[in-house]
């Protein structure tokens, strides 16, 4: 008889890109910060994340939200996110699906939910309309102006920025963002990322292109995630990111709103508050929607030799 163990998830897609909330049958990550946690998933779960998103039962793209108990006091739940190939610091569009999969489960009501991370808590407001806004981490530009040499390409200028993930948002882009030039985008972010490695930035794993906007925003981008995924929506941590830099060069003023496409044409809308401007951290808000699709339930069975998902060895 096989051992059978089932996951329940509800999946939701924001902006084109799914996230797939666990709701029960993800293992205990114990007790203490979140930011804890996430490295005892990845040190002793790490085939759970994969039997989760990879293939055969998800995809590339597909992010995972593990809800677990928050540690921040003032929070009313906690979340990890993962992907393909690791975890997730935030995740702008995963917030905006946990926050509609918790209204769809009756577990939450519009309103405010803060919501604990492993960089730090969220606040997500789910209006009556069934948008969400989240008020992400304080977000920053690290440095502006990054000159690297890529291969192939030859100099490209960038700011590495922080918005719940580390992005490098290329400044002066001359591809076509459009679906139908997908893989020259992602081959093309893909050096730009190895390139800004090399150069003193390894923590960046993410790519932000930016092009005019097609559907009456202020920007489109195109975001390539740390797996090689293309983010289907704008990304809500890189849309923060992005504000951060608009605010460092004077660009956007404290409460104007930023719409933000991404590669699909779905937008986000963003806008921030000042936390330190002498310092040029920000507090962006970011809100979208999302809509559920899918209820299931994984079954991982100990004769499927694919139980774990499909996973570089
Ligand atoms: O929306 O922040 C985001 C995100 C990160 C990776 C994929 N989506």
């Amino acid at each position: 008889m096989a051992n059978l163990h089932r996951i329940q998830v509800v999946d939701s897609h924001t902006g084109g890109e799914p996230t797939r909330v666990v709701i029960s049958g993800g293992p205990d990550l114990g007790t203490g910060p979140l930011s804890e946690r996430v490295l005892r998933l990845g040190s002793q779960f790490d085939r759970f994340r994969s039997a989760v998103v990879n293939e055969p039962r998800g995809s590339d793209v597909l992010v995972g939200a593990l809800l677990v108990s928050p540690h921040a006091p003032d929070c009313d739940f906690g979340v990890i996110f993962f992907n393909n190939v690791g975890s997730l610091g935030m995740c702008g569009h995963g917030t905006i699906g946990l926050m509609v999969t918790l209204a769809h489960l009756g577990r939450v009501r519009p309103g405010t939910h803060r919501i604990d991370t492993p960089v730090g808590p969220v606040s997500a407001t789910l209006h009556p309309d069934g948008r969400v806004s989240v008020a992400n981490v304080a977000s920053y530009r690290q440095q502006a102006s990054v000159s690297v040499e890529v291969p192939g390409i030859g100099v490209v200028l960038g700011d590495v920025a922080w918005g719940g993930n580390w992005f490098f948002l290329v400044r002066s882009p001359v591809w076509e963002l459009s679906l139908q030039n997908v893989e020259t985008l992602t081959d093309v972010s893909w050096r730009i990322r190895q390139a800004v490695n090399a150069q003193g930035f390894p923590e960046v794993d993410h790519v932000e292109l930016f092009g005019p906007p097609a559907s009456g925003g202020h920007s489109r981008n195109f975001v390539l995630c740390p797996g090689k995924a293309y983010d289907r929506s704008p990304c809500g941590t890189g849309t923060s990111a992005k504000l951060a830099c608009l605010a460092a060069d004077g660009k956007l003023e404290e409460g104007q709103s930023w719409i933000q496409e991404g590669i699909l044409g779905s937008s986000f809308s963003g806008e921030y508050l000042w936390e330190d401007s002498a310092r040029g951290r920000v507090l962006p808000v970011v809100t979208g929607s999302a809509h559920v699709i899918a209820e299931a339930t994984l079954i991982l069975s100990d004769e499927d030799p694919f139980q774990w998902g499909i996973r570089p060895t």
